[in-house]
């Protein structure tokens, strides 16, 4: 029944953090372009491999003028990878442990961000070059509201159109720019980009960079097609800035997951110089976040915290739409109330002062392991908010839940119980 959606509403409302004045509404009535990155960590930004610098668009970026850039942003995937980031970001809810929620939980009943933009007059859709089916999409983006999917079906994928897992982010993203002059506007899409997914292999004429060279193939191949991708981002500003798409939107891109796994601990060690304990498995779980506002004059290198459930009341504070009474885990990042906290949907954490992996309490700025009482008292908080979303996913509670929880009230059960606040 509902009752228990009370308790989780309760919870949410007492998480919810104000906008930030300055910022709510500053990409009001604009375009929304989100583009997933595939497999992007943070660790490549800024830095080079044997020389070659690895992503220099997207470093540009990350001092541009009009980006805000997170590099202390974490992503909060599971099994469900690309999928588990896309139910993140939608629905600022933790998916599913062991299992992949896009699967399991297709049938729900969602208040997600692309619902909420459509009530704002958005048309929304997806991008992404594969078949509609796969990781059950067709099915779960009919209960998260997206109005249209542009899947493989939609791209023309010549001859050298396609390598590794289907087609390359360079013609995507090109054909993508295309198709996007002729939607209805307002839009907000989300792009997902392919190449540079395991076992990130590419043709000869894209590889920018060279091979690295140690034990593991992946890592060696992983940097040069992070350069492609980083190429294909850059051709895909010039586009939107040829077909008059720039000015008017907001370009939001974020890492969706790791692409190396702790199975090349070795290799990485060799590449970070250093030996790859818990802590810096948990650090490499940062992925780029860039919030790119053309026009606005907002640029900074964010040092803050931040997970990916922040970016559904994030990004709907910036297009100036209240998000207050929505049942989400994620915070603004802007928000003055902001809480640096960031939980792993596998339970370690990550605050400004500790990091907890693998039963070990670390210093988050030495990494050095300190006493465990120090994790210890941020126990609770972890396993409720993590139970929490479970038990909404598992329940299917949201169906409890009225449209027009926004209100100055705040939510209402849809049998009519007011919510105690
Ligand atoms: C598949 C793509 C990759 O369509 O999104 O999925 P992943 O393996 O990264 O979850
Ligand atoms: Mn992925």
């Amino acid at each position: 029944d509902g009752s228990e959606l009370v308790e989780i509403q309760n919870y949410a409302n007492a998480k919810y953090a104000e906008p930030n004045e300055e910022m709510f509404g500053l990409a009001k009535d604009r375009n929304v372009i989100l583009i997933t990155l595939e497999s992007l960590q943070t660790f490549v930004m800024n830095n080079t491999m044997d020389g070659h610098v690895i992503t220099p668009f997207l470093n540009e970026l990350s001092q541009d003028k009009d980006t805000i850039y997170f590099p202390n942003f974490y992503h909060q995937t599971g099994l469900g990878k690309t999928s588990d980031s896309e139910f993140i970001v939608e629905n600022s809810l933790y998916p599913r442990n062991g299992s992949a929620v896009f699967f399991t939980h297709s049938g729900n009943k969602y208040q997600s961000l692309s619902s909420r933009l459509g009530e704002n007059g958005y048309a929304t859709s997806v991008m992404h070059a594969n078949n509609r089916s796969f990781w059950n999409r067709d099915i779960m983006y009919r209960a998260l509201d997206i109005d249209q999917f542009y899947d493989v079906a939609s791209y023309d994928i010549g001859e050298n159109d396609a390598v590794n897992w289907g087609m390359k982010d360079i013609p995507f993203l090109e054909q993508s720019a295309e198709m996007m002059q002729h939607f209805q506007q307002p839009f907000a899409t989300r792009m997902i980009l392919l190449t540079n997914h395991h076992p990130f292999t590419l043709d000869e004429e894209d590889m920018y960079i060279p091979k690295y060279t140690s034990n593991s193939r992946t890592l060696n191949n992983y940097f040069q097609t992070v350069r492609y991708m980083d190429e294909a981002v850059k051709l895909f500003f010039e586009d939107l800035k040829e077909k008059g798409l720039y000015d008017n939107s907001i370009i939001v891109m974020y890492g969706d997951h790791y692409g190396i796994s702790e199975n090349h601990n070795k290799a990485m060690g060799m590449y970070l110089d250093k030996e790859i304990t818990p802590y810096d498995n948990a650090m490499l779980q940062k992925v780029p976040l860039f919030i790119h506002i053309p026009g606005s004059n907002k640029g900074e290198v964010r040092e803050q915290l931040g997970g990916q459930l922040d970016i559904r009341p994030t990004l709907l504070h910036l297009l100036g739409i209240e998000s207050r009474g929505d049942i989400q885990f994620g915070q603004d990042l802007f928000s003055e109330d902001y809480d640096p906290f960031v939980i792993f949907r596998d339970g370690r954490f990550v605050t400004p002062e500790y990091v907890y992996a693998h039963e070990i309490c670390y210093d988050t700025e030495t990494g050095e392991e300190v006493d465990i009482a120090n994790c210890e008292t941020s126990f609770d908080r972890v396993s409720e908010e993590l139970d929490y979303s479970e038990r909404l996913i598992n329940g299917d509670l949201l169906r409890f839940k009225t449209d027009q929880s926004n209100g100055e009230n705040g939510p209402t059960l849809q049998d009519g119980k007011p919510n105690p606040e």
